[in-house]
């Protein structure tokens, strides 16, 4: 099999490189180890940037997205007894954010590939990505059991954080900063109306408590849990204890109601430099992975990929100029970075560690008067949470 650009991974990142190549005239294939139906149901983000809506609409696949998704003007942060709405538009000139879950995301991408005949491949897991450092890169893959090769010109990894493009990388040429938090989030979808217009995130002694939603029916809600907590520990009744005990305020209460999906998910920074090698482009969590605190994974990953679909556009062009792609990693990295530090930021600025002193604690709620009291602190976050304008 050959192709132009081999891409690994069938996530939101593989999936609209696929998609903004194909509108670029640029042939791809896209090989994903897991199901389909798997991917479509895997509950992860929600909260979009404008940008990405943008380039959802940029790529054709944004028509259930203008029909459903949720726009938000604004997020509370509740503290302390009180509730402070921090609008986005008046800080941002008018920049706002949009609800739609990731599961929807890949399911309409993944139907408008299948639509244009795409050669999309699930349950078929690449185990080897050989000449990266030549021209004729060249994909192993597992497809029915039976092992095969992709010719390509460029490979993309869109692999996700445990793929296996990163990895392919020379140990002495890659380089990667972590951090790692004393908590994950405990994630739940209920069957309910949410009891909230914008999200609420809520800072409590108790720890760092989340409201969103996917649609006027459905709520997303989440919990800060230890490290290493179990599901079984965690039962409804004390799922929805904890979340009316966090996101307690005077006069408000938390509707209940049937909780369909759960899951933990650990905490971590991570950035993988550089981005690209020879004809390798790591694209999304492959090569980054933020705290969701601040709502940037898949809007990061959004973004590496319309800068590299431009790159491949430049190169496969009629002028065949490699210098987007010569400049990807440090265009991308620049925005991750950024988006590092507010997510960050973010996250230590609502969550508190279980063996927080009393100093961090007073600290906490002080920065969390100050920012919900000053003007220019709500500026700057809303400017962080509406995202970052391409190139900046
Ligand atoms: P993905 O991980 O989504 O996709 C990678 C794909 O590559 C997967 O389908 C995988 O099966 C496939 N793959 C891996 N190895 C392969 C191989 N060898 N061969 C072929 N295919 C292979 N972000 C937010 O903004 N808000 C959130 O609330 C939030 N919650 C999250 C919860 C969880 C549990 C996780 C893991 C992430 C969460 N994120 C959240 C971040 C998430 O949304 C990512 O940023 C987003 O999925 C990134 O998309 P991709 O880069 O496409 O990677
Ligand atoms: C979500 O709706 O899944 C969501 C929203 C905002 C976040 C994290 C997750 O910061």
């Amino acid at each position: 099999m050959r192709t132009q650009v081999a891409i690994i991974g069938a996530g939101p990142a593989g999936l609209l490189l696929s998609q903004l190549l194909h509108n670029r005239g640029i042939d791809s294939v896209v090989l994903e180890a897991r199901s389909r139906e798997y991917c479509e149901q895997r509950q992860r983000a929600g909260m979009l940037e404008q940008a990405t809506v943008d380039v959802l609409r940029e790529a054709g696949a944004a028509d259930r997205l203008d029909r459903e998704g949720l726009v938000h003007h604004g997020i509370h942060l509740r503290f302390a007894g009180r509730d402070r709405h921090i609008d986005f538009p008046s800080r941002t000139g008018g920049r706002s954010v949009t609800v739609y879950g990731q599961t929807e995301i890949v399911k309409d991408l993944i139907a408008k590939r299948v639509d244009e005949g795409a050669r999309l491949y699930f349950d078929t897991p690449v185990t080897a990505i050989e000449g990266i450092e030549g021209d004729a890169p060249r994909i192993r893959f597992v497809r029915d059991g039976v092992e095969e090769t992709l010719d390509c010109d460029l490979v993309a990894g869109c692999d996700g954080f445990h793929g296996v493009s990163r990895p392919t990388i020379p140990a002495d040429v890659l380089k990667t900063y972590e951090r790692s938090y004393p908590f994950a989030w405990l994630g739940v979808l209920a069957d309910v109306a949410p009891s909230t217009d914008d999200l609420i995130y809520a800072y409590s002694e108790r720890g760092f408590a989340l409201h969103s939603m996917r649609s006027a029916q459905v709520s997303r809600l989440y919990l800060q849990v230890d490290p290493d907590a179990k599901l079984a520990d965690w039962p409804d009744e004390r799922i929805w204890a904890e979340l009316r005990e966090r996101l307690a305020l005077p006069g408000w209460t938390l509707d209940e109601g049937p909780i369909s999906e759960r899951g933990i998910t650990p905490m971590r920074s991570f950035v993988a430099e550089p981005m690209s090698f020879g004809r390798l482009f790591l694209a999304g969590d492959a090569a980054h992975i933020v705290p969701p605190t601040g709502a940037k994974g898949l809007n990061l990953a959004m973004a590496d990929v319309r800068v590299l679909a431009d790159a491949c556009g430049e190169w496969f062009g009629s002028g065949g100029s490699r210098d987007g792609l010569d400049a990807y990693s440090d265009a991308c990295l620049r925005r991750v970075w950024r988006a590092e530090h507010f997510s960050y930021w973010m996250t230590t600025l609502l969550h508190t560690g279980v063996d927080a002193s009393e100093f961090d604690r007073r600290c906490q709620v002080a920065h969390l008067e100050y920012v919900a009291d000053s003007d220019a602190a709500m500026a700057s976050l809303a400017e962080n949470y509406v995202g970052y304008a391409w190139g900046s």
